[in-house]
């Protein structure tokens, strides 16, 4: 039989067993730059201060089954360990809820360890990893919990289930220990229900934090209106996840909610490709034009998605910036990765968005599959002749649960994502069998692709002259100071 039996912290030494609702903090640790991201150290650092997206989701979710929840986001707010500790001896949860990914883990694992020991508290842990290497994660005797796949159904039915000590059998995308043993319950479906999804819980965050490097006005938020992608790029896992859509209606109440009470004044929608149903994007701008919700926003998407008509209604409804996943100057790569679109149609959508009067930002990915010194100075070049405002340029690293990854992984000879998360191997490169090129070449060339794509005089003083305020100034400073003198080969 498996009853849940370590609820009973110090903290809560003494009080009744069942409890009518349960407190859990959900914690985001700082997150530093690793050496395997895709982003340049200066860049990452610089990029922005993002909100826990995930956190928010499933604090959310906690509260709508009328429990309660805490974000104690020390990333942005610089919290130190003991500030945490005072937040949680005032909140008094039950729960310490924490999201894993990838690139995050290591960042966590000591938050985690330190926050259950000193305050004996079982650990709750969710988010896209979880999802992929649960067993290995629940090889940690610090989670006591996971999540895998969606939360709406399955937090509640955990929650409910550890406050009335019961059994936890049968509850489905769920893992955790029973008689010393793990059990892992895989989800029914990966998909996510977004009629059913509450709005993320941004009362819980510090809005008045985040920023992007690009943003321009406060609060700033990000946004998430759709989930998986239609498309199959090799380096992307993204269309492994089920494509599912949250109705326009609900974008346009979640972006009003985000306007009204959370003095959101610009926004970063996050979806992979937010423009895959045309229709669905022509309903939400209506709704916020309809609205008058005052959002300066901006979206990714694929640069075939995108056509005049489209440009101008997002363009009336608040759009600023569109960032397109552009990867290669050069068919003959975009083909290999699969990323489905040629080079021209990037120009072509870069034409067109500066006609309906939005930005355009470009992804850039150096060392993609076949890629020699010709194909990438090709890129570095087309990414300065295609009008673009903006371009982030991308070492092609193999993320987990990607094709590449499959292929740096028959490289090893291991699994190197899931030797790293066990700790068994060191944070570093992974081999790029697809290519030719050494690692230190793709490195100092992506540096030079910013240099030469930023600091072109007349850019300069156009990107200068578009500045609104000292913040903004002093981002681009920083970030171009970073850029100069950055000796760091990560
Ligand atoms: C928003 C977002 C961010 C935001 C917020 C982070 C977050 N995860 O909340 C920011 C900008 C901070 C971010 C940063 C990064 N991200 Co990101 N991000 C996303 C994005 C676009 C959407 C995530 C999201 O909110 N989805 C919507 C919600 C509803 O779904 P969900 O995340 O699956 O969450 C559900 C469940 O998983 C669960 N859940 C989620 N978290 C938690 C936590 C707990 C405690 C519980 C119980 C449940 C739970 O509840 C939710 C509701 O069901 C995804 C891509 C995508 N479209 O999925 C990439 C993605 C997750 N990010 C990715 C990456 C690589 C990064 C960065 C490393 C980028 C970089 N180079 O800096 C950093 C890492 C930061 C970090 N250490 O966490 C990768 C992960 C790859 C991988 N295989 O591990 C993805 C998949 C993008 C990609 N193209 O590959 N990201």
């Amino acid at each position: 039989m498996c009853v849940i039996l370590n609820i009973f912290p110090k903290f809560y030494y003494g009080r009744q067993r069942i409890k009518n609702n349960m407190k859990i903090a959900f914690i985001y640790p700082p997150q530093t730059h690793k050496y395997f991201e895709e982003d340049i150290d200066i860049v990452s650092r610089e990029f922005g201060v993002f909100p826990p997206l995930g956190l928010a989701y499933a604090a959310a979710i906690n509260e709508q089954a009328g429990n309660k929840s805490i974000i104690i986001d020390a990333n942005a707010e610089k919290l130190k360990l003991s500030d945490v500790l005072s937040r949680l001896r005032q909140f008094k949860p039950d729960m310490l809820g924490f999201l894993l990914t990838a690139y995050g883990f290591f960042d966590a694992l000591p938050w985690v360890r330190f926050l259950k020991k000193e305050t004996g508290l079982p650990v709750l842990a969710g988010n896209v990893l979880c999802n992929m290497y649960p067993e290995t994660i629940m090889r940690y005797p610090e989670f006591d919990y996971l999540i895998i796949g969606p939360a709406t159904e399955s937090l509640p039915l955990l929650v409910d289930r550890i406050k009335k000590s019961q059994n936890l059998g049968g509850i489905s995308g769920v893992a955790w220990r029973c008689d010393g043993k793990v059990v892992i319950v895989n989800p029914a479906t990966f998909k996510e229900d977004f009629s059913k999804l509450p709005f993320p819980a941004r009362h819980l965050l510090p809005n008045h934090r985040y920023h992007a490097i690009m943003s321009k006005r406060k609060n700033y938020t990000i946004m998430i209106t759709s989930k998986g992608c239609d498309s199959k790029c090799t380096f992307c896992h993204i269309h492994g996840i089920p494509v599912s859509f949250r109705p326009e209606e609900m974008v346009v109440a979640e972006m009003e909610e985000c306007y009204l009470k959370f003095g959101i004044r610009e926004m970063d929608i996050f979806d992979p490709s937010f423009t895959m149903k045309r229709e669905r994007v022509f309903k939400i701008c209506e709704g916020i034009i309809k609205k008058g919700i005052d959002i300066h926003w901006a979206c990714r998407t694929r640069v075939d998605q995108v056509d005049q008509e489209l440009l101008n209604i997002m363009s009336k409804a608040g759009c600023k910036r569109i960032l397109y996943g552009i990867e290669s100057g050069v068919d003959d790569n975009l083909r290999k990765m699969q990323k489905g679109i040629i080079v021209n149609q990037a120009k072509r959508a870069v034409d067109l968005t500066k006609k309906a009067n939005i930005k355009s930002l470009g992804f850039f990915m150096l060392g993609v599959p076949g890629e020699t010194t010709e194909t990438l100075n090709q890129t570095i070049r087309y990414s300065r002749e295609i009008g673009l405002d903006y371009a982030q340029f991308h070492r092609t690293m193999a993320k987990p649960g990607t094709e590449l990854s499959k292929q740096a992984n028959d490289a090893l000879g291991y699994d190197y994502w899931k030797e790293y998360i066990s700790g068994c191997v060191m944070e570093k490169r992974l081999p790029t069998p697809w290519m030719y090129l050494s690692d230190r070449i793709i490195q100092k060339s992506t540096k030079y692709a910013y240099l030469k794509f930023y600091f072109r005089p007349r850019y300069l003083l156009g990107l200068i002259a578009g500045i609104r305020s000292w913040h903004e100034l002093k981002r681009y400073g920083r970030s171009a100071l970073g850029l100069l003198l950055s000796r760091r080969d990560r």
